[in-house]
């Protein structure tokens, strides 16, 4: 007798013993898949045995595994990168499943192998070989009497980090100048619709340097852009308040870093941070057409010349930036000014953030007219006497 242990099951042969072993056939397919356990009993003229028993195991039922893959798959450092994609899904225990990746582009087909446990399956498939976009991952199970059909899943393999050019942050404006309450600046965001953005907030003081953590700043809206005001709240001045941008792609894959910053700067320059000399002592016929004139300045700085005599004439000069030496010199023409007058030169450095600062002078007199020499005749009137002697030949000066 033949029974599956739950159902009820009278399935049974008499079958008589030759040459003393006996064998025979049932037909099981009204038994459920499982335990079987065949039951015999001998019987002779006199009596019969005590049931024999022994299990066999009945599995006809096709497998019907399941199969999961994450929806993205990245680069090096994601949560899913391609060198180990993560495939799961249900089974039944003791099968073996067996996976295959694929893509359209590529030739490459990654496989791998695991062991159903517990009713479930998990294993890594490297499928760095594949390439960009869609992956279908194929899983088959295979039981002790049958394999089971295909079952799919798709993943978006993308191992492309973002680059500089799809997302950025600027700072507006460059410089804080207004002491108290209301130093606001304006943060712009590019990104590319999807990434997540993630922002930073940092600052330095001296050489005091504070990097803030990047901190999620949500899903980049469809328009790609997001503004937000922020203000400075009681920072010393000549702080540098900086904010930094990354993207991070649906793959996970993290995108570089785009930095701007704002600069508290509430002091001008003061008068010893430049200078303003005429180098000659005078100006005279010799130089009035190109006077040197030097001085010393903050590298950055906007310095502005004035070139005046004392009625107001001027010469156009032009304003120019203070290079890294900290120097500068030129030559002007103070031909049009006023002579026998004093000439003055202004410098007037004003810093980045558009603070005048302090003005530094110097002067020289401009004299151009050569001594005029004095003549005299004599003798004066000249008289018929006196023009003899005067016709000596000989001027009398
Ligand atoms: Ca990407
Ligand atoms: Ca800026
Ligand atoms: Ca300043």
């Amino acid at each position: 007798m033949l029974s599956d242990g739950s159902t009820a099951n009278t399935a049974t042969d008499d079958v008589t013993c030759v040459d003393s072993a006996f064998t025979t056939s049932s037909d099981v397919t009204h038994l459920a898949d499982g335990t079987i356990t065949a039951s015999v009993t001998q019987a002779n003229a006199h009596t019969t045995s005590d049931p024999a028993t022994i299990t066999a195991t009945k599995t006809t039922a096709l497998p019907m595994p399941t199969i999961n893959a994450p929806e993205w798959i990245g680069g090096a450092g994601t949560p899913n990168p391609a060198t180990a994609a993560a495939v799961s899904g249900r089974c039944t225990t003791g099968d073996t499943i067996a996976i295959t990746a694929t893509s359209l582009l590529s030739l490459a087909t990654p496989t791998g192998t695991t062991t159903c446990a517990d009713g479930t399956w998990d294993t890594t498939v490297d499928v760095s070989a594949l390439a960009e976009g869609q992956v279908t991952f194929t899983a088959t199970e295979a039981g002790p009497s049958s394999t089971s059909d295909p079952v799919t899943t798709t993943s978006t393999k993308d191992t492309v980090a973002p680059t500089a050019d799809e997302g950025g942050i600027e700072i507006q404006p460059e410089f804080l100048t207004i002491a108290e309450g209301t130093n606001f600046w304006t943060v712009t965001v590019t990104c590319t619709p999807g990434y997540t953005t993630f922002l930073s907030f940092g600052y330095r003081i001296d050489a005091f340097e504070y990097v803030g953590p990047f901190q999620s700043a949500g899903v980049c809206p469809a328009a790609g852009h997001s503004e937000q005001a922020a203000a400075e709240t009681g920072f010393p001045d000549g702080t540098v308040i900086t904010q930094s941008l990354r993207q991070v792609d649906q793959a996970g894959n993290v995108g570089p870093e785009s930095s701007d910053s704002v600069t508290k700067d509430l002091s001008a320059p003061t008068a010893e941070e430049g200078s303003v000399v005429i180098t000659p002592a005078a100006i005279n016929a010799a130089n009035v057409d190109a006077v040197p004139y030097s001085g010393t300045c903050v590298d950055g700085n906007t310095v502005v010349l004035v070139v005046t005599d004392t009625y107001g004439h001027t010469v156009a000069m032009t304003p120019f930036t203070c290079g890294d030496s900290g120097t500068y010199s030129g030559t002007f023409d103070a031909s049009t000014l006023n002579d026998g007058d004093v000439i003055t030169v202004s410098a007037t450095q004003t810093d980045p953030a558009g603070n005048v600062g302090a003005t530094n002078t110097d002067w020289a007199t401009k004299d151009t007219i050569a001594a005029t020499p004095s003549v005299t005749v004599s003798p004066n009137p000249i008289t018929t006497t006196a023009q003899a002697a005067a016709s000596d030949g000989v001027g009398h000066l």
